[in-house]
């Protein structure tokens, strides 16, 4: 039996490469050794705001964009979490037995809240609850994703703890597999790379606007003038080089820009078309899908019905154990 993987991402319709390198790629990478799950989160998505109408659109874009990044849908269940509503009712089960006071303590929920004053909701607060449901309802073990949900798991694991001591042994404990990069800095710099935060580059973004974006993003901030010498272990474009050039191009950008031989604005070029090399693909078979939204939603509604046969076999359990089965 293979273990099962799950793993999810919100329909923002955008996909950078930060969620790329720091997920997806190990999401692809996983397919042939494991049982996987993946899944568009959409009841995440809708405890910012967000747009109704456009939506049903982000989530058939984001369903093409993994598709054209190597998640096959013949090879592992492509889902929408909303088409299984088992999700949402092993959610309010574990709600009761997660208490407030970590749920408060965690990071990213102290982040939404500044940045959704607005509207700071239940739903930003239980996000990780329903993280957890979404995983344990398909009793998944190994869960690729980004340095930013490691926190979320640890609570997973702590609920799994928690309700398997007092129901009895159901689920197992889920272990938290990082991306090849588990933290992609955005164009700034600083923040993570982050579709809100403005700071990101496309998984299917156009060359020249690989180019554009890279032109203006921050690099060594010491480095004023192009006869300075940089500091590459500062210098974002440089972490970035370590994924998409060679071994001779990263050495090369580095003792160039330690000693002032290649200017900022050269280092960004190489980059810039080793990036294109890794992107053009997945921008191309991400266009041979559009015109096909009849058959990205078959493929998603196909993948909803095989989730849903794992999510009902482990509700029946879960009625069961809590005592809710009469
Ligand atoms: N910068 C990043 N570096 C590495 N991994 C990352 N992930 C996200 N950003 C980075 C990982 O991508 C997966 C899917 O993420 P998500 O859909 O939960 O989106 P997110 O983390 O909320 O991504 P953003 O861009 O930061 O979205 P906004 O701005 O809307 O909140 C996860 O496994 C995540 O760890």
């Amino acid at each position: 039996m293979k273990k099962r993987v799950f793993s999810g991402i919100q329909p923002t319709g955008i996909i950078h490469i930060g969620n790329y390198l720091g997920a997806i790629k190990r999401w692809v990478d996983l397919i042939e050794e494991y049982d996987c799950i993946y899944s568009i989160v959409d009841y995440h998505a809708i405890t910012v705001s967000y747009d109704p109408k456009e939506l049903p659109i982000r989530i058939i874009e984001s369903a093409k964009i993994l598709m054209a990044a190597g998640v096959d849908p013949d090879r592992v269940i492509l889902f929408v979490q909303s088409s299984v509503s088992e999700h949402t009712e092993l959610e309010w089960i574990l709600n009761t037995i997660t208490p407030v006071g970590d749920l408060e303590r965690m990071t990213q929920y102290k982040d939404k809240r500044q940045q959704n004053v607005e509207n700071i909701n239940t739903g930003l607060l239980t996000y990780p609850v329903l993280m957890a449901s979404d995983i344990l309802l398909y009793k998944a073990e190994v869960i690729p994703v980004g340095e930013d949900q490691k926190q979320h798991l640890e609570l997973t694991r702590e609920i799994v703890r928690k309700f398997n001591r007092r129901f009895g042994n159901t689920f197992p404990e889920p272990q938290t597999l990082l991306g090849v990069a588990p933290r992609i800095k955005g164009l700034d710099g600083n923040a993570k790379m982050s579709k809100s935060l403005n700071n990101y580059i496309a998984l299917i973004e156009e060359k020249e606007d690989i180019w554009n974006k890279l032109r203006i993003a921050v690099t060594d901030p010491a480095r004023k003038r192009r006869n300075d010498p940089g500091n590459p272990e500062v210098c974002n474009i440089y972490s970035l080089h370590k994924y998409f050039s060679s071994e001779e191009e990263i050495e090369k950008v580095n003792k160039g820009c330690r000693n002032a031989e290649i200017g900022c604005v050269e280092c960004k070029k190489i980059l810039a078309e080793n990036m294109d090399r890794v992107i053009a693909p997945i921008r191309e078979k991400k266009k041979s899908f559009d015109g096909k939204e009849n058959l990205v939603r078959e493929i998603l509604y196909s993948g909803a019905e095989q989730a849903r046969k794992i999510a009902v076999q482990t509700m029946e359990e879960v009625r069961e154990k809590i005592g809710v089965k009469f």
